[in-house]
């Protein structure tokens, strides 16, 4: 079995080695490689009080209308008062999928071959529940009060933020991998403190949990009486029923001028327009559900699934494909708030990535399913 990595870095998906083995170099007197990022404005995470305390609870459901950094700022927050308290209220909303067979992969002109899309291969699924949201902060925090899980982040001490996000303080001290130079290697950048020291989950509760591994997400899973997805049932599910379509909502991109989904517009990596209404990540209920009811199987976040990572499918028909028996890298599907058309273009829903388990970053999280 083959596990070439995919052919252009995914503009999401630095490995936890690509930090250089040692963790980032914060602090460094080291010039950054790269400092074309410097031009993108402020992220939408707000920083934390100075005491550097990010402590979830009802009071940072509430986004106040200064946060999103966009141009239509009020309307932003409108939207993710709203979007909070329905995420809230259905926190722990799955769906059942009757299973049966679709088609998987694609055979997509603008897909990449050499990421193993294709071919296009019959499966067949049991049934399961799957969640309708990505997993929030306000979710992840539970399990972490009950369990008191360190996640691998926090063991590390350091975790991959995209450089924009971060002050100039921070950026100009990370190290960056070689050919993902828009990823900072941040010392304390963990699932509390997304953007490092300093940064915490205000007005994030129900935005999905970042900065979490394969194995953090696993726990996770297990916690919640469930595990993640495969491969084959994440790509069924975001099909939404839909039969060999680009996206989880059809073919067309943006059908009538309407963003589906919270990916990069403007100028990779250095200007986002944010057209979509994020700059980060969204709720995680933000934009309409596909077919099946599940909310941003395209951008956002990539999500963990369970698989090791392969390029190499046969054409034939399978039953409930769980992936290689082992490998070095896990299935990331989905794309994130940083893929774009001009460089990355894996918000297709049979795109795919992966990483190492260990790996962490920003724009990564994961979803649960639950057998039945
Ligand atoms: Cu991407």
């Amino acid at each position: 079995m083959s596990e070439a990595v995919p052919h252009t870095p995914s503009c999401c998906a630095p490995a936890r080695d690509a930090g250089g083995g040692h963790g980032p170099a914060v602090g460094a007197s080291a010039a950054p490689t790269v400092t074309t990022v410097a031009t993108i404005a402020p992220p939408i995470v707000r920083m934390a009080s100075a005491d550097g305390s990010a402590r979830l609870g009802p009071a940072v459901a509430e986004r106040s209308a200064q946060e999103g950094g966009l141009g239509n700022a009020e309307r932003t927050a409108r939207t993710e008062g709203r979007a909070a308290d329905r995420a809230s209220a259905r926190a722990d909303a799955t769906v059942h999928l009757p299973g049966g067979s679709f088609l998987m992969g694609t055979d997509d002109t603008e897909g990449f071959a050499a990421d193993g899309e294709g071919p296009i291969r019959q499966v067949t699924l049991r049934p399961f529940r799957i969640d309708v949201h990505a997993v929030s902060n306000e979710r992840f925090a539970a399990f972490v009060d009950d369990t008191g899980y360190v996640t691998e982040a926090e063991r590390f001490g350091w975790s991959f933020v995209f450089a924009g996000f971060l002050p100039a303080a921070l950026r100009r001290g990370a190290a960056r991998p070689e050919q993902t130079p828009w990823w900072c290697g941040v010392a304390g950048a963990h699932w509390r403190s997304p953007l490092g020291p300093g940064s915490g989950l205000d007005g994030l509760a129900v935005h999905p949990v970042v900065h979490v591994s394969w194995r953090d997400a696993a726990a996770y899973c297990r916690w919640a009486g469930g595990r993640l997805p495969t491969e084959a049932e994440w790509e069924y599910a975001a099909r939404g029923g839909l039969e060999q379509r680009r996206y989880p909502w059809g073919d067309d991109l943006t059908p009538g001028g309407e963003h589906r989904c919270n990916i990069w517009q403007g100028h990779f990596p250095t200007r986002n327009t944010a057209e979509d209404g994020y700059k980060g990540t969204a709720p995680v209920d933000a934009f309409e559900p596909n077919g099946f009811g599940l909310y941003n199987m395209a951008g956002n976040v990539w999500e963990w699934c369970a698989d090791w990572w392969t390029t190499d499918h046969s054409a034939g028909h399978r039953s409930n494909p769980a992936g290689p028996l082992r490998g070095t890298s896990r299935v990331m599907r989905g794309g994130s708030y940083l893929c774009h058309g001009s460089y990355c273009n894996r918000y297709r829903v049979a795109a795919r990535t992966a990483n190492t388990p260990d790996s962490t970053t920003g724009n990564l999280g994961f979803r649960c399913v639950r057998d039945v």
